[in-house]
């Protein structure tokens, strides 16, 4: 159940409350987090995301100036992103096996951390080589407000509070839905502070 959305989910979406856990799951993200750091990337026209990324696994989400795409090797240290962790591997194909998505192994692991004021705008993932697999979606921290569309940016959204904890698998028609996030309010969390972590899980190459 949610608040701002008391009707079914979207079709191919599947929501896994408090099934992951930050006390577990912090110590791991700092660890990657010290090897390849939170940055703001630089989108093709030239601005800057208000959302800071990091990766961990094979291949890694980036943009540049010169477009998206994934990468085995971290720009910024020139170094392969960080191995992805056995419990996070283990949390992303057991969610996604509750949804009907036996067999994913997730070779990418993009890690979003939201200060308040941060936001994602409306957008497809696209660039990862085979559709057919889901994303798995884990939300640490603070609440975030989630908006859900269809598959033209013009279609209208819904909004779906992403709490610490939500596991959210999005496969089939969800796949390719444009999504967003809300600027992030100021708030506290026990263990974050003012923040919120976001891990998407893809099966990218
Ligand atoms: C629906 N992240 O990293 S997670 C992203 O909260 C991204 O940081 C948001 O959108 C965040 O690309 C939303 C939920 C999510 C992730 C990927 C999706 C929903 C999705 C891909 C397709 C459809
Ligand atoms: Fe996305």
């Amino acid at each position: 159940m949610n608040d701002l959305f008391p009707e079914p989910l979207p079709d191919g979406i599947t929501l896994l409350p408090r099934q992951a856990d930050a006390v577990a799951l912090l110590p791991l993200i700092d660890a990657i987090a010290a090897m390849s750091p939170p940055r703001h990337l630089t989108v093709p026209g030239g601005g800057s995301m208000s959302v800071a990324m990091t990766n961990c696994g094979m291949l890694g989400w980036v943009s540049d100036r010169s477009g998206y795409r994934y990468d085995r090797i971290d720009p910024l240290t020139g170094r392969p992103w960080p191995a992805m962790p056995a419990a996070f591997t283990e949390l992303a194909a057991g969610a996604a096996a509750q949804a009907g998505f036996a067999g994913f192994m997730p070779d990418a692991c993009l890690i979003n951390s939201y200060a308040p004021g941060a936001r994602m705008g409306l957008h497809q993932d696209r660039d990862e080589r085979d559709f057919a697999w889901p994303i798995v979606s884990v939300s640490l921290g603070l609440d975030a407000v989630f908006l859900i569309g269809g598959t033209r940016r013009a279609d209208p959204t819904r909004a779906l509070v992403l709490a610490d904890g939500a596991v959210l698998v999005f496969g089939g028609p969800a796949r390719r839905m444009y999504h967003g996030v809300r600027p992030l309010k100021a708030g506290h969390h026990p263990l974050l502070g003012a923040r919120r972590l976001n891990l998407t899980f893809r099966k990218a190459g």
